[in-house]
């Protein structure tokens, strides 16, 4: 395995600037150097965090150049930067994605193994910035890589958490959280700006004054100002030249000490107002949708919105006075609601402190802000108390009130009479309790409004946002998600990545359609067998890795078929499991039957308080150790939980899948991404018609996919004519053998109530119909198995499959994005 990284990363190597001391020597000469300087350490006595701190600053120093060069064209009038709003950004680790996309890669290597280290050892001792939940997060990060990569001047804005996302043990099956102190042996890759650094103010009322002209002005007093302070982390972009900018913003007090307190002799409390300030930025919320009425998770989004919009009014007046013009320096994107504070935020901070009239602001505010929205669960609607919002945000409120009240003339002009609609549309929600809606500031506030796979749009206009859709179709639009093939196929499939560029160059790195020519390859049995050797390659490090993080030992002969996600009902890992214990009780009942060896692997985090999310992973875990201990399926059946799933571990999971689980009731997975980035390395899909599942298997074709299950429309149609699971239940005599297994106690220990909850639900409730989508989910499996036996015929769907991915490519996306809602030119490739 060794071997192939290093082959598969020379391949891309080429094209760097020897002027920037990049060749082994300087490099070997600049790790020592930092060793020396930054770290004080002499070589003998260093560890291996402070090689990979001298290994990560030497690279650093070699991207600030472009990095420099990219600054500058903030300042260009020219070019409109694309701002993206985000309060998360689940970037990875940073070293090994610098050394591909720069191609300092092999210097680096070669360096490192000249002062007895290995790049691998370093690679690993990088704590990835786990700066978001999931999907979300990680799509933030990779438009960063496609932006930089496509030389579109950019900032990516949000939050620079102490703590990201927990990092997850299984104690006795079940998730225990253990805090994320990725920041505990310093972060090179990131520039603390002092001086970049703004006030938000927060809490109190406001006054009216009218001023000496007789105008109106309005004063905010507030009960609190707190500082947020810049802190840049280079994007390097692929062989671009560009290095673009993540600014994230941490918060701090605005003095350290509350001098009268400190007078007084209070010393404490003087110190207090510190702590409180800083706690905004100390920690990601860990829901993967809103808890309702978390005074600091709002705080935390306004805060990070008023850093941002400040600083680039800043940016913004460098180059033109004028602040109606200021759609045309920036173009901003609100990453889901979470950022949508934005639309009242500028405009206070162009009406109440840049002067502009209501109307000019209004105008500029809505060319500026589009909105991008990642899910269609009702409960997953962001909304704030009324009362909470007002205490926190008492002009914002006033902001909104105005916003609302000149839409909701305009929607009875529109709609006379239709007071539902009204009441539906409005800003504030005030049926049970007085609520602002966020997904309808952000749509109200936007010129655009995109939903993240086609049918996840097309849902959004029947649904959630249908009143504004009817009222302004001309906003919404489609922008189905990518992922960037730098990490996830570059970085994280070497060999897969040296065997695609031996056979048809390497421009498919920046331009995947060019995929396409590995179809003709899919006849030549050479090129099928070094196809599975890689993937054959890639299962083995995989079962290595699983073996000495939970001690199971697994076939890498074996079917891989993995589901790693968040865990959620919608998303059905438990269906999964069904699959699992019916296959289970069939080798039992018939020793002789015809099923191919199965290892299945699940990995996700579920939320600390998601009950149900946490109940199945215990059972994943509990059946694991039934059927892993059972000498009768010994060699036939493994069940395996892959702890922490994150970026990292992603990265070794991605490439070593045979079978992606992407099972989610059709209707309720906006996009997916996980299902990209598993296709896109040679994995087949099985998958319901939802989310980005139905265009990936429009490209890959119908033959190299398996689907099954009930679509939106059948979905929302049994839904309709009442739903009882108890039914099929009893109609199906495996289902129930599964199900009567889990509630016997069978795999808990003769405790019959373990998983009760999770039964029952099923049983009586069962709202994402798992047990209406088993018998076409079974058989479907059987599908799979009957594949999986002709091995050639699977390579070749494998091969398939990465050939037609080029679309779901990050760069598409973002291309997407600049003709259709930013209005951003997209420049001329890099000539490399
Ligand atoms: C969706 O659940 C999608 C990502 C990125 C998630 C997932 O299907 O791929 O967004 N949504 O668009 C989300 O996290 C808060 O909503």
């Amino acid at each position: 395995a060794n071997n192939t990284v290093k082959t598969a990363a020379s391949s891309h190597t080429q094209g760097h600037d020897p002027r920037r001391g990049v060749g082994t020597a300087a490099m070997n000469r600049a790790i020592l150097d930092h060793l020396h300087f930054t770290m004080a350490r002499l070589p003998a006595l260093a560890s291996r965090n402070d090689w990979y701190m001298a290994l990560s600053h030497a690279v650093r120093d070699r991207m600030l150049d472009d990095w420099l060069a990219s600054l500058h064209h903030f300042r260009n009038k020219e070019l409109k930067v694309v701002s993206y709003l985000s309060a998360e950004f689940l970037l990875g680790p940073h070293l090994g994605n610098n050394l591909i996309n720069t191609g300092m890669w092999d210097a680096a290597r070669d360096a490192v193994e000249s002062l007895g280290l290995r790049l691998e050892d370093l690679l690993r001792q990088e704590e990835e910035p786990g700066l978001g939940n999931g999907g979300l997060g990680r799509l933030a990060a990779c438009y960063l890589d496609s932006l930089a990569t496509l030389r579109i001047p950019s900032i990516g804005y949000g939050i620079r958490y102490e703590f990201g996302i927990f990092d997850q043990l299984i104690r006795d099956g079940w998730q225990v959280e253990t805090a994320d102190k990725w920041l505990k042996f310093g972060n090179p890759w990131e520039i603390c700006r002092s001086e970049i650094a703004y006030e938000v103010k927060m809490g109190g009322h406001t006054e009216y004054h009218h001023d000496a002209d007789g105008r109106l002005a309005i004063v905010w007093l507030p009960v609190k100002v707190i500082k947020g302070v810049a802190y840049d982390t280079p994007i390097a972009g692929y062989r671009s030249r560009i290095t673009g900018l993540l600014r994230l913003w941490k918060s701090e007090a605005v003095e350290s000490f509350n001098f009268q307190a400190f007078n007084a002799g209070e010393y404490y409390h003087a110190v207090d107002e510190k702590v409180v300030s800083e706690s905004i930025t100390k920690v990601l919320y860990p829901n993967d949708e809103p808890g309702v009425g978390k005074l600091l998770r709002l705080a935390q989004q306004y805060f990070f919105v008023s850093c941002s919009l400040q600083d680039m009014i800043r940016v913004h007046l460098l180059r033109s006075p004028r602040l109606e013009e200021f759609d045309q320096t920036f173009a901003v994107q609100m990453n889901d609601t979470h950022p949508s504070l934005a639309v009242a935020e500028l405009m206070r901070l162009l009406v109440d402190e840049h002067g502009l009239g209501w109307d000019a602001a209004w105008k500029v505010t809505r060319s500026t802000l589009a909105y991008t929205n990642h899910t269609l669960l009702p409960e997953a609607l962001e909304k704030w108390p009324l009362q909470l919002f007002a205490n926190l945000l008492p002009r914002h409120l006033e902001i909104v009130y105005e916003i609302n009240r000149r839409f909701l003339d305009e929607v009875s002009r529109a709609y006379p009479g239709d007071q539902a609609r009204l009441a539906r549309m409005s800003l504030i929600e005030e049926t049970g309790g007085k609520f602002v809606r966020m997904a309808n500031l952000a749509s109200v506030g936007s010129h655009a409004i995109n939903g993240v796979a086609h049918l996840h749009t097309e849902l959004l206009k029947e649904t959630v946002l249908a009143d504004f859709y009817q009222m302004t179709p001309e906003k919404f639009c489609n922008v189905t998600n990518g992922v960037t093939p730098r990490r996830w196929v570059l970085l994280s499939n070497p060999g897969l990545a040296w065997l695609i560029s031996e056979s048809i160059g390497e421009e498919w790195v920046t331009a995947p359609e060019k995929l396409r020519e590995l179809e003709c390859f899919a006849s030549d049995p050479s090129f099928l067998s070094a196809w599975r050797g890689v993937k054959d390659a890639n299962k083995r490090a995989l079962a290595a890795a699983i073996l000495e993080r939970t001690g199971v030992a697994v076939d890498p002969e074996s079917l891989f078929d993995i589901q790693v996600k968040r865990i959620h009902e919608y998303k059905r890992q438990h269906l999964n499991l069904l699959h699992i214990l019916t296959l289970y009780h069939r080798i039992k009942r018939d020793p002789g039957a015809q099923i191919p060896p199965r290892t299945f692997i699940f990995g996700g985090k579920a939320a600390p308080g998601y009950f149900m999310a946490k109940l199945i992973i215990k059972l994943i875990n509990s059946v694991a150790e039934v059927v892993n201990a059972d000498p009768e399926v010994a060699g036939r059946l493994k069940v395996v939980f892959f702890p922490d799933f994150n970026v990292t571990n992603g990265q070794l999971i991605y490439p070593a899948a045979d079978l992606s689980e992407q099972i989610s009731t059709s209707g309720k997975e906006a996009s997916g991404t996980g299902n990209m980035k598993f296709s896109l390395n040679g994995a087949l899909t099985i998958g319901t018609l939802d989310g980005a599942n139905v265009e990936i298997r429009e490209e890959v074709g119908e033959e190299n996919f398996f689907l099954f299950g009930l679509n939106a429309t059948e979905v929302q149609a049994l839904k309709k004519s009442g739903y009882h699971p108890g039914r099929f239940y009893e109609e199906d005599w495996e289902l129930r053998e599964a199900i009567d297994a889990v509630r016997s106690g069978l795999f808990s220990h003769g405790d019959a109530g373990l998983f009760q909850p999770l039964v029952d639900h099923l049983l009586y409730d069962d709202e994402y119909l798992a047990l209406a989508d088993y018998r076409s989910y079974l058989e479907c499996q059987e599908r799979v198995s009957t594949a999986f036996r002709q091995r050639e015929l699977w390579s070749v769907k494998s091969v398939l499959n990465v050939a037609r991915m080029g679309k779901f490519s990050s760069d598409r996306s973002i291309r997407e994005y600049c003709e259709k809602i930013w209005k951003v030119p997209i420049r001329p490739p890099f000539p490399h």
